[in-house]
């Protein structure tokens, strides 16, 4: 294999997401129609905010270049090797492993990471982001249903010799490729993500799995990791929301995450049900007979600022106090009432950019603006007065990570249709961030330290640039 000159990660993740977009509308053709609607609902949002002259600060956050591109996409993996493995691959389109997710929370056998682009250059191109589940066998009850996924999961090879080939050529040379390894590498790593309807398992081996959990057939039956779902990110998920409807799509009956603001913070999401997909067991005499299978899903995300971990903590409290509050009303109407609940007990959750600086609740970037600057920094000045005074903008950070309270009612939602309120029902709480990273062969990075860390460096920025002692 031939050396430099290198591809850019960053182009390499271009092209991989073109592709995997191209692949997944062929498979899942709903999957256009979301984009659409997305597309055009935000290019009206935009029309409408570069006309509405109050809104400047939120509109430039949100309506970036990337958005067109933006997209996260789920898989579930069954064994360590395989998310060594796909580390290895991510590695080489510049995604790192963020954050820990417990999904036992959930009733899921499962933990998962978020793998995604770290730094500001690459996130401001393409801030592509992978939710990866990975297996948990120690939860699962039943030791039959263990042995079955593990040795299914033994047997299969999600990975095709040419595509490790080119992890190894790669780690060599720094996780770079040349451009013809690049392409080659693109078509190699979709063969992983892809759907491969046969199964691995036979029909009784499968309905064995399903009994123990229907996410465990879906992570253990198939000879690929099928990319489980591809999310476009809206800028009105509440108007995407109802021309999904319009459109006859079965869309999910609440959006997860935060309620409705005028500075829309973290993740709000929702999906349409899991589609019922024709698959094909293998029977003892060889001859394929037909069945059909349901986990792939469509979902939107409307993305908001980055809270600090003080606004971490009041977000989970005022999430926490509005399930409780739903679970003592027995209402006819569930998911209207739990939106109310949520409007309600947020009230306590400030909605003013400037409040929400102020009070530490989200992080920004600071820059300098054009105003002419007095030397030396106008005693006792904060960041906010100089923000007040015209001298710095804050811009919100885009939250770039995922909710698990949200990722669990997505789950729960798709695994049985109707069964919105489950999601909410606290149940296991067995965390085991060690064991994941053991599984992946490297520490988890921190989202908290990347935020803050962006922070930070655009304020020393304003500082350099200013000459002030801005802090
Ligand atoms: C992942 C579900 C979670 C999200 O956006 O929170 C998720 C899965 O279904 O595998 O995608
Ligand atoms: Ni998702």
């Amino acid at each position: 294999l031939s050396a430099g000159p290198y591809a850019d990660p960053n182009d390499i993740r271009n092209a991989f997401t073109v592709a995997m977009s191209a692949m997944y509308r062929n498979e899942v053709p709903l999957y256009g129609d979301l984009v659409r609607i997305v597309r055009s609902i935000n290019e009206h949002v935009i029309e409408q905010r570069s006309k509405s002259q109050s809104a400047t600060e939120s509109a430039n956050y949100a309506a970036s270049e990337r958005l067109d591109l933006e997209r996260h996409g789920a898989i579930r993996l069954g064994t360590p090797y395989e998310l060594r493995t796909v580390r290895r691959l991510f590695a080489v389109i510049g995604l790192k492993p963020v954050g820990y997710y417990d999904l036992s929370v959930a009733g899921l056998p499962m933990h998962a990471t978020c793998f995604r682009p770290v730094d500001g250059v690459a996130l401001a191109k393409n801030p592509f982001r992978v939710f990866t589940t990975l297996l948990r066998p120690e939860l699962l009850r039943d030791e039959e249903a263990r042995n079955l996924a593990a040795s299914l999961l033994d047997r299969r090879e999600i990975f095709s010799p040419e595509l490790l080939e080119l992890l190894d050529a790669a780690e060599q040379n720094d996780n770079r490729l040349n451009p013809q390894q690049a392409e080659k590498f693109v078509t190699e790593a979709m063969k992983t993500f892809s759907w491969r309807p046969v199964a691995s398992a036979s029909e009784s081996e499968y309905r064995k799995l399903v009994s123990e959990h229907p996410i465990l057939a879906d992570i253990a039956s198939f000879k690929s990791s099928h990319i489980n779902h591809l999310t476009p990110r809206t800028l009105d998920i509440t108007a995407s929301q109802k021309q999904m409807s319009v459109e006859g799509l079965k869309v999910k009956d609440r959006i997860e995450g935060p309620p409705a603001r005028k500075c829309p913070i973290l993740l709000r999401q929702t999906s349409f049900l899991a589609l019922e997909e024709r698959i094909k067991f293998r029977n003892s005499e060889g001859s394929l007979v037909e069945g059909t299978h349901r986990a792939r899903f469509g979902e939107i995300e409307e993305r908001g600022a980055a809270v600090t971990t003080k606004g971490r903590k009041l977000y989970d409290q005022l999430l926490v106090a509005a399930m409780d509050k739903y679970r003592t009303v027995s209402a006819t109407s569930k998911a209207t009432t739990m939106d109310q609940i949520l409007a309600d007990v947020f009230q306590a959750y400030p909605d003013d950019w400037s409040e929400l600086r102020k009070q530490d609740l989200v992080y920004c970037t600071y820059h300098l603006t054009q105003k002419p600057r007095p030397d030396t920094l106008p005693l006792n000045a904060s960041l906010e007065s100089l923000v007040s005074h015209g001298f710095l903008t804050a811009k919100p950070i885009t939250y770039e990570d995922f909710l698990p309270f949200s990722a669990a009612g997505i789950f729960q939602s798709n695994l049985k249709p109707g069964s919105e309120g489950e999601s909410i029902q606290k149940q296991a709480n067995m965390p085991d961030q060690e064991g994941l990273e053991r599984a992946l062969g490297c520490p988890l990075l921190s989202a908290d330290d990347l935020y803050l860390r962006a922070q930070t460096q655009s304020i020393e920025q304003c500082a350099m640039g200013s000459g002030w002692d801005v802090r």
